[in-house]
């Protein structure tokens, strides 16, 4: 027995989304939030299959193109890695929007994307960039302190842009590429200590931990070094974790609503941003702009016979 299922692979910024187009699970009609459940119960073995090896990446994020609920939405999408689902991610939305163009699914404008966490809306422009307006983000905690036995005092802030982030204030670290092997040792032992510590956010961990440092392109604001939940770095500057930058920045009067914020990520792609205010709330609303770029058309084949076929799960 062979299966195929159809993924369209892009580049956000460096960092890899492959969405599933054709041949992916049948999760229902349900809000997307339970129906990342059905993912989890019933497929998550093809989960494994699309985005681990032999296949896929610790770094890949995938996402499955779903029915939305309602018509006033362009598509559903669905985000998962190695380490299980995501509740929204920034630079795969950017990928997605610009494989609907590759599929002739849209055209240059403005959609509605409904997510796990809520809808989300997408701008393609005519150069190609695409601007994300996402969910409402905001800052949980300020100046948490952590022990992290062997490294030190870590003081950051919790915050959420669609994902859970702990935002470390006093990084000292060298947030350069060969430096990542390390970066990801003290990013790793960050997210331990505040798993032991009970640090977590309203409906589960944080499962994100963002360093920052000055930028090294001058026109930049910060640079940034994200961690993600299966243990791979973001090669972005993270969609979610920029949103939750920009409620920290907000919350402490730094950046006004409409002025633009330039996050260099580790590679030294950018995401431009900036947030609107909402009456009533205290959550902002970010929009991150940014490229993404199609590396790939292809059919993954299922072999019954393949020993690996769902992916190595580490
Ligand atoms: O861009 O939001 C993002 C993201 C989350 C995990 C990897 N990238």
């Amino acid at each position: 027995m062979q299966k195929r299922i159809k993924v369209i692979d892009s580049h956000t910024g460096g960092e890899p989304t492959r969405i599933i187009v054709d041949g992916g699970p049948d999760l229902g009609d349900g809000p997307l939030r339970e129906r990342v459940s059905v993912f989890r119960e019933r497929f998550d073995e093809i989960r494994s299959a699309v985005i681990n090896e032999p296949r896929g990446s610790d770094v890949l994020v995938g996402g499955l193109l779903c029915r939305p609920t309602e018509s006033k939405f362009a598509t559903g999408i669905i985000f998962f890695n190695n380490g299980g689902y995501l509740g929204m991610c920034g630079h795969g939305t950017i990928g997605l929007m610009v494989t609907l163009k590759h599929l002739g699914k849209i055209q240059n404008g403005s959609y509605l994307i409904e997510t796990p966490v809520g809808p989300v809306s997408a701008t393609l422009d005519n150069d190609g960039g695409v601007a994300v307006e996402n969910v409402p983000s905001y800052r949980l905690h300020q100046d948490v302190s952590v022990d992290v036995p062997g490294y030190g005092t870590v003081v950051g802030d919790v915050a959420w842009g669609g994902n859970w982030f702990f935002l470390v204030k006093n990084s000292e670290e060298e947030l350069t590429v060969k430096n990542t092997e390390h970066l990801t040792s003290v990013t790793r032992r960050i997210r331990e200590a505040l798993e032991i510590n009970g640090i977590a956010g309203t409906e589960g961990p944080i499962d994100h931990i963002e360093l920052f440092s000055r930028p090294l392109d001058s026109s930049n604001d910060s640079r940034n070094f994200v961690l993600c939940p299966g243990g791979a770095y973001d090669r972005s500057p993270c969609g979610t974790g920029t949103s939750a930058k920009l409620a920290c920045l907000a919350a402490d009067g730094w950046l006004a609503p409409g002025e633009t914020w330039r996050q260099e990520g580790i590679l030294g792609s950018v995401f431009a941003c900036s947030y609107q205010t909402q009456t009533g709330s205290q959550a902002i609303i970010p929009t991150i702009r940014g490229s993404a770029y199609i590396c790939s058309e292809s059919d993954l084949i299922l072999n019954e016979d393949d020993p690996f076929c769902m992916g190595i799960r580490q």
